[in-house]
C-alpha cells in the first residue's frame, strides 16, 4: 500500500509514440499501475478536468491540446506517490526540467509538455475518480 496519483500521458507523446518508454520509466522508478486506459476526452470533460485553470489565458488551448488526440490516464501507486512522481516528469516547461526526467525527455514546450502529474493527494483522489470506476482501480494485486 501508499498513496495514489494520477498520471496523463498526453495526446503529444501519444502521437509521438512513446507511451511504452514513459510506462517503463513509471515502472522502474518503482510504482504500481492500478488501473490504465487510453481515451479520448470531449470538450465538456477537458474543461471540467482543467477547471481550476479556468481563468487562465492558456485554458482555451489546454483544452483544444488535450482534445487533440487520444490521451492515457493511468493511477498510480507508490509511497509519496504524488511528489514522487512529479520528480520524475520534471518541471511543467521541459527547459526547466532535470536531465533524465520525462519531460525532459519528451516534452517540447510548457503547453505540449507530455504528462500530467496530480500537484496533491486530495486533487490525485479527485483526478483518479474523474477518470476510473472503484471497479475499475485494481486494489489486490500481485497474486
Ligand atoms: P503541471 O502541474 O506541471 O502539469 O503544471 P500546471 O498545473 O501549472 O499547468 C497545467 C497545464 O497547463 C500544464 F500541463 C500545461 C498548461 N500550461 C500552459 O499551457 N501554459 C502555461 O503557461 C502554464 C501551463
Amino acid at each position: 500500500m501508499g498513496n495514489k496519483t494520477l498520471a496523463i500521458i498526453k495526446p503529444d507523446a501519444v502521437n509521438d509514440n512513446h507511451i511504452g518508454e514513459i510506462i517503463s520509466m513509471i515502472n522502474k522508478a518503482g510504482f504500481k499501475i492500478k488501473a490504465l486506459k487510453m481515451i479520448r476526452l470531449s470538450k465538456d470533460a477537458a474543461r471540467s478536468f482543467y477547471e481550476v485553470h479556468k481563468d487562465r489565458p492558456f485554458y482555451g488551448e489546454l483544452v483544444d491540446y488535450m482534445t487533440s488526440g487520444p490521451c492515457v490516464p493511468i493511477a498510480l501507486e507508490k509511497e509519496n506517490a504524488v511528489e514522487d512522481y512529479r520528480k520524475l516528469i520534471g518541471a511543467t516547461d521541459p527547459a526547466k526540467a532535470a536531465e533524465g526526467t520525462v519531460r525532459k525527455l519528451y516534452a517540447k514546450s510548457v503547453q505540449f509538455n507530455a504528462v500530467h502529474g496530480s500537484d496533491s493527494d486530495e486533487n490525485a483522489a479527485r483526478e483518479i475518480a474523474f477518470f476510473f470506476s472503484s471497479k475499475e482501480l485494481i486494489e489486490n494485486y500481485p497474486l
